[in-house]
């Protein structure tokens, strides 16, 4: 007899769709079957999808910042959230400030996170490769399970030049971490940003014109031609347009290992919403762009090019997103809740992929990368009982409270959505039903990841010429 029963279902997985019922015992799918008797505890999910729980690899979550500020929203705000929109794991950042090192940050990050509900993973931000960094503190955060180093090629004081990068490429190349890497030109934003300013362009929707398209697609080539350099696989984050898109397609055809994110901001929002009196809460980097760019997106998820959908989850209270110029106000936006059900309506339902496509870019494309498959990201026997009941045909009315995120504002506000999460299992435990979160702070588990496939290097190098 098994604890807990999900009958009635149809079970969506990357795979394909099953009708079954799900046995789940200790925090774990054991059983898949057509029928599945008794149940100490059963949940009918007759006329819904069961999804596995929504991986959302890309959270700014509780993030230390320059100023000594933190992010508004913290694990357990988070939790909420992310349980709210189908989510069950997410991956965060855990930054480095140049001059400082990063082990002395790890022990109070995790300590943090593990105030919240979810399961969590880490990626170590590096804004400073010094030696010392990379050779004694890196790879003990390594033997702690964080198994990704995020690089900025633009951001003050984050930025690194080139040859930091290089730095980078080779130290996750020893040590069997993935690369993430945020692509946009340092100083061409610079000058851009100034010349604008000059000439008193300074409201929001100049931040869109600060960094164009162009300024992400060189950044991509240069962060792409280097890793191949160096032989190290690299994840390019949330793409914005096809032409930085393509510049991924194109390494992939000649077997170069880099995977491609891109975010709903990039697939929903426009310039547009940036000329709105509001326009700061849509300020994000790289900057949404127009709606033929939406379209041409999808054709690259569609083409494989795209393999992961996060939000880039970075909430700021409307108050915190003001400033003299555009130059100064904080770029993010809060995205974790409404991940799911966006990529759903305007995926799914809008015919544009299918149910495993979904199932893929949302859940189990990022378990793989991050190195947490199978464990995360499926709906398989051994795999944690991680699910979604999910309401395909529900129309939803996107608004600020139903996000449950700590800060006072979404750029989806009024959006209309069909498909929605009706509840939330995190290890077999329903964390969310029917909107109401449940789950007790401090249930969160760390993932710490050992080595995996996916970060191997190709054993290929320019020349020949080994790393
Ligand atoms: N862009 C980032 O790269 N990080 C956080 C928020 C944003 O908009
Ligand atoms: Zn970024
Ligand atoms: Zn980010």
């Amino acid at each position: 007899m098994h604890p807990l029963v999900i009958r009635g279902g149809l079970v969506a997985t990357a795979f394909g769709a099953l009708r079954c019922d799900i046995g789940i015992e200790g925090g774990r799918v054991v059983t898949l079957a057509e029928h599945i008797a008794g149940g100490d505890e059963v949940i009918d999910a007759t006329g819904l999808l069961v999804l596995p729980g929504g991986v959302d690899a890309h959270c700014h979550i509780e993030e230390p910042r320059p100023d000594g500020g933190r992010s508004e929203e913290s694990f357990v705000s988070a939790s909420r959230a992310a349980f709210a929109g189908g989510t069950t794991s997410v991956v965060s950042f855990i930054p480095q400030w140049k001059g400082h090192g990063v082990w002395d940050r790890f022990e109070d990050y995790r300590a943090r996170a593990a105030t919240g509900m979810l399961d969590h993973a880490f990626h170590q931000i590096i804004s400073d490769p010094t030696d010392a960094v990379m050779a004694d503190e890196v790879p003990r955060l390594v033997a702690e399970g964080v198994r990704s180093l995020k690089v900025f090629l633009t951001y003050e004081p984050l930025h690194l030049n080139d040859a930091q990068y290089i730095r980078v490429l080779e130290a996750a190349r020893k040590l069997g971490c993935l690369v993430t890497v945020h692509c946009e030109n340092y100083d061409a934003i610079q000058w851009r940003t100034q010349r604008l300013l000059e000439a008193g362009r300074t409201g929001p929707k100049y931040h869109a014109w600060s960094r164009p398209a162009v300024v992400e697609r060189e950044a991509t080539h240069r962060a792409i031609a280097l890793a191949e350099l160096v032989d190290q696989p690299v994840e390019i984050f949330h793409v914005s347009c096809a032409e930085a898109a393509e510049e991924i397609a194109r390494a992939q055809a000649r077997g170069i290992r880099v995977w491609g994110e891109t975010c709903p901001q990039y697939l929903t929002l426009t310039a547009a919403h940036m000329a709105r009196p509001d326009g700061a809460l849509f300020m994000c980097s790289p900057a949404p762009r127009d709606a033929e760019e939406h379209e041409r997106l999808w054709g690259m998820i569609r083409a494989g090019t795209l393999n992961i959908i996060s939000s880039d989850h970075c909430g700021f209270s409307a108050a915190v997103k003001v400033g003299a110029d555009f130059s100064v106000i904080p770029n993010g936006i809060p995205g974790l809740a409404a991940r799911l059900p966006l990529i759903f309506s305007e995926g799914v339902a809008r015919g544009r992929i299918t149910l495993e496509q979904f199932c893929a870019l949302v859940s189990t494309n990022p378990a793989k990368l991050m190195g947490l498959y199978p464990r995360k990201g499926v709906i398989a026997p051994g795999s944690d009982a991680d699910l979604v009941l999910w309401d395909p045909t529900r129309r939803v009315k996107l608004t600020n409270a139903l996000m449950h995120h700590a800060v006072d504002n979404t750029p989806y506000e009024g959006m209309e959505v069909t498909g929605w999460p009706v509840a939330t299992l995190r290890r077999g435990e329903v964390v969310m039903r029917d909107g109401v979160v449940m789950a007790q702070p401090g249930s969160g588990r760390y993932l710490p990841r050992g080595p995996y496939d996916m970060v191997r290097p190709r054993g290929i190098t320019a020349n020949g010429f080994g790393a």
